[in-house]
């Protein structure tokens, strides 16, 4: 060999993914990154060094992916969320990649404990719950179905808090997620983009003689980019999520240093810093934070100038920045992108408005994820003046140019002027964020059928009338890499072997292969011993966590969401309490033996929330101590639910629990990931649930409750919790026994709240809805003693779930929606 060929190979072995090749790169990582041996780097050091090793592999294919991108012109979707709840990369990435094994036995000859080090990472938790984690989702499936994406975002400095149990109250801690560095991102240092605020909006002429509108902001920041690679299953595409980071501009404090105002100086870097500083925990609009609207304008702001630069450095002009670029806004926390690529195109770029707002409208895309009423986000025009000057004016004449169609098209019918206005006139003046995406927005869509029809028929329904082609539907998906591959790895192999080929984990239809074998009782046998294992794993990380590990051979029954009244986990909560009295009642009663185990996290300041928790732990601990019932129940709260507890979970549950309200959840993306474990669901008929129950066959689900529509028609009938907690005892009897003090040492105050709330107001409907749940539980409880009728069940579960890959989702909103296709980023071509 000659010595070029040579210094080829060794270019070759520094990203291979060979044996070898891994092997000297992570002890590579491990000295010249880490600065350690093997003999005493720590676990950390052991994580940062795969890290390195897996995240060199991705670049090289991550630069090409840009350049097949940039050179083919290709349409790139542009993912705007305020939230991306990643959950932890390493082992995700190594699925992706495909060295998970080789890297097993590089870890293993090395005398390395590879799971230890996959659980060494410390998770971004850059979201709350559903929302941040479909966008986490979305983008494996964009770069699984090599779709030329960018996710944008905020890289906050603090997450998600985790969430610790103290006397069985929640308490918040602070996420230091970056206190030991993350080897997944790449500061740009020179990628930063200036960030207006406050100040006031100027006229002036420019040298045509053409009246012009500038804005002159009384405070700017900057945003820095940190690039995180999202790489693709099973293809070479590797896609960008791009975060910023705010700072203050560099000349910023020597104007003030140089007047002797060194504090002033200080202070005001620090409330530059402040925009990226921490995630609102609240899973739900926070009215009228200021802080809050600068986070959103701040990132809308740094995407779209980014996305200019881009298009500019390519094309040299704006004219087709609609047909390069599919904006989507993930809820409206991104809206402001409407007004604020106005504004860039309008006094920046000079455009006429016709012309930016051609632009504008064929660039912007729309997701709806909630029908609460609280969750509707407004801001009040005061504030908006304060803070965004000029892009208040954009709006109202965003506003006047709508309601002048409005008008013209519902002639006459000025409350329909009013109620459609970007501008809520009642009150104080707000402006509302989601009129603003509607009208911006070439598509509006919802995320699941359901969902989407409530949306067009309450909230929307005056857009519906005007723009029906606007709407669409698409169903919320999860990725199978992370729910199923990462997650639960021997299920993943027990698939795999059944259906001679891992062709299910890009296409998740594939699963349909398993079905013939439903029925085979050894497969139903090893499928069993699957779920017992994950139970039994389950049960050894929470007896190290909470001092009490569950026993694997009952039926665990698993409610993981955030804490809200309308997911009703006080349902879930007085079922327990009604089984907890017929036991005591009947001590031979013939149960099933059931471990009931809640996760969850509640927004800091959701006084109901948290109470909820408190007596999920105060019901469990007398239960639990109790030997005449807890052969029967035990009750379990797992701590600090996020990605990477979720993962514990999933595989290890028999049942799981959806059951909100019916019209109140407007997917639900928890229900998709149980199920494809193969738990069986208990579940009303509201969001996805409905989809997922007529896709798993309706023998296979435990559906209890009233519609979306009864709910509707029992509350305009005048719904009266107090006569249902009268008239039917065993409710009652449930309830009572919380007010008692049975739980709370004697307390009758400590959950007068909520069971007061319960007797007399109800929101939620939890009482209407008892007795169908109580029954359906009892058909949960006969169901599971035939286990081969559960197995199959489970099986069928599983096998059809394959509508919920994220990867069908992203499907569709590249064909209807985006109007984007594929294109393969293959290495093979010249580099
Ligand atoms: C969902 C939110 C949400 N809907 C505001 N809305 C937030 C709203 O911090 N905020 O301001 C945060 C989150 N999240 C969830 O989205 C739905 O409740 C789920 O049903 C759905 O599955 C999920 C993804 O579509």
């Amino acid at each position: 060999m000659s010595t070029a060929d040579n210094r080829l190979d060794e270019e070759r072995t520094r990203t291979g993914l060979s044996k070898d090749a891994l092997n000297r790169a992570f002890l590579d990582n491990l000295f010249y990154i880490q600065g350690r041996s093997l003999e005493v780097a720590t676990d950390n050091n052991l994580y940062q060094a795969a890290a390195y090793t897996v995240r060199d592999r991705m670049l090289e294919r991550w630069i090409k992916s840009a350049r097949i991108y940039k050179d083919q012109s290709a349409r790139t979707v542009c993912y705007l969320s305020a939230e991306f709840l990643l959950g932890p990369h390493l082992a995700n990435n190594m699925i992706n990649l495909g060295i998970t094994e080789v890297a097993r036995e590089v870890a293993e000859e090395l005398g390395l404990d590879f799971e230890r080090i996959i659980e060494s990472e410390e998770e971004p938790g850059l979201g709350n719950g559903g929302l941040g984690r479909l966008a986490a989702c979305y983008m494996d499936s964009l770069a699984t179905t090599q779709i030329p994406a960018i996710g944008y975002g905020i890289r906050y400095e603090f997450g998600i808090f985790d969430q610790v149990i103290v006397d069985g109250w929640q308490v918040e801690k602070g996420d230091t997620w970056l206190r030991n560095g993350n080897p997944w991102e790449i500061m740009r240092p020179k990628l930063a983009f200036p960030v207006g605020f406050g100040g006031y909006s100027e006229a002036y002429t420019d040298e045509h003689g053409v009246p012009r509108q500038r804005w002159r902001p009384n405070l700017v920041v900057n945003g820095v980019a940190y690039d995180t690679a999202i790489m693709g299953y099973g293809v070479t595409n590797v896609n960008l999520l791009r975060l910023w980071k705010s700072e203050a501009p560099e000349s910023f404090n020597f104007g003030a240093f140089n007047v002797g105002d060194y504090y002033g100086a200080v202070h005001a870097k620090i409330e530059a810093e402040t925009i990226s500083k921490v995630l609102y925990p609240n899973d739900e609009p926070v009215a009228g934070k200021e802080l809050r609207l600068k986070q959103q304008f701040f990132f809308v702001s740094c995407s779209l100038q980014d996305m200019i630069r881009l298009e500019l450095r390519h094309t040299g002009h704006l004219e087709r920045f609609h047909h390069k670029y599919a904006i989507q806004l993930n809820d409206t926390h991104p809206s402001l992108a409407v007004a604020e690529l106005m504004r860039l195109l309008l006094d920046d770029h000079l455009m006429t408005w016709d012309q930016a707002w051609e632009i504008t409208r064929n660039s912007c895309h729309f997701t709806n994820h909630t029908l609460l009423p609280e969750a509707l986000e407004t801001w009040s025009v005061e504030l908006f003046e304060c803070l965004l000057p000029r892009h208040l004016e954009i709006i109202y004449e965003i506003n006047r140019r709508f309601l002048d169609e409005v008008r013209v098209h519902f002639l006459g019918d000025d409350e329909r002027v009013a109620r459609m206005s970007l501008i809520d006139e009642q009150g104080g003046r707000r402006v509302r964020m989601a009129h603003l995406a509607a009208v911006g927005s070439k598509a509006i869509n919802g995320v699941a059928e359901l969902h989407t029809e409530l949306l067009k028929s309450t909230v929307m329904k005056d857009f519906n009338d005007l723009w029906p082609e606007r709407f669409h539907n698409v169903t919320n998906g999860v990725t199978p890499r992370r729910f199923i591959v990462a997650s639960n790895p021997e299920l993943a192999a027990l698939i795999t072997e059944t259906c001679g080929n891992d062709r299910w984990v890009q296409d998740l239809e594939c699963l349909r292969d398993l079905e013939p074998h439903a029925e085979d009782h050894a497969l139903q046998q090893r499928w069993r011993e699957v779920k017992t294992n994950a139970k039994r794993k389950l049960s050894n990380w929470l007896g190290e966590r909470t001092g009490f590990a569950p026993d694997p051979e009952t039926l665990f029954d698993v409610q993981a969401k955030r804490f809200h009244e309308y997911k009703r986990q006080h349902l879930n909560l007085l079922h327990i309490v009604w089984l907890y009295e017929q036991i005591k009642q009947r001590p031979n009663i013939d149960l099933t033996p059931r471990t009931f185990i809640f996760g969850g996290k509640a927004a800091p300041g959701y006084f109901m929330a948290k109470l909820m928790i408190k007596l999920i732990n105060a019901v469990g601990e007398v239960i639990n101590t109790d030997p005449q019932v807890n052969g029967y129940l035990r009750v379990l709260f797992m701590p600090d639910f996020n990605v990477k507890n979720g993962q514990r979970l999933y595989p290890a549950a028999d049942l799981s629990e959806q059951i909100s309200l019916a019209g109140k959840e407007a997917s639900g993306t928890g229900n998709m990931k149980f199920s494809m474990n193969g738990a069986l669901t208990i579940g009303t008929l509201d969001g996805a649930n409905i989809e997922i129950r007529d896709e798993v066959g309706h023998e296979n689900f435990f559906l209890f409750g009233m519609t979306a529509a009864e709910v509707q028609q029992q509350q305009a009938a005048g719904y009266e919790p107090w006569e249902l907690y009268q008239r039917d005892e065993q409710l009652r009897a449930a309830v009572d026994l919380i007010s008692s003090g049975l739980f709370s040492h004697g307390d009758t105050e400590l959950f007068r709240p909520l069971t007061e709330n319960l007797i007399h107001s109800d929101p939620f409907m939890v009482l209407a809805d008892f007795n169908d749940y109580r029954e359906r539980q009892q058909e949960v409880d006969h169901a599971y003693k035939d286990r081969h009728h559960w197995n199959r069940m489970s099986i069928l579960n599983t096998t059809r779930m394959g509508k919920f890959s994220s990867d069908r989702s992203i499907k569709e909103y590249a064909e209807r929606i985006w109007q984007v296709t594929p294109m393969s980023a293959d290495l093979s071509s010249p580099f």
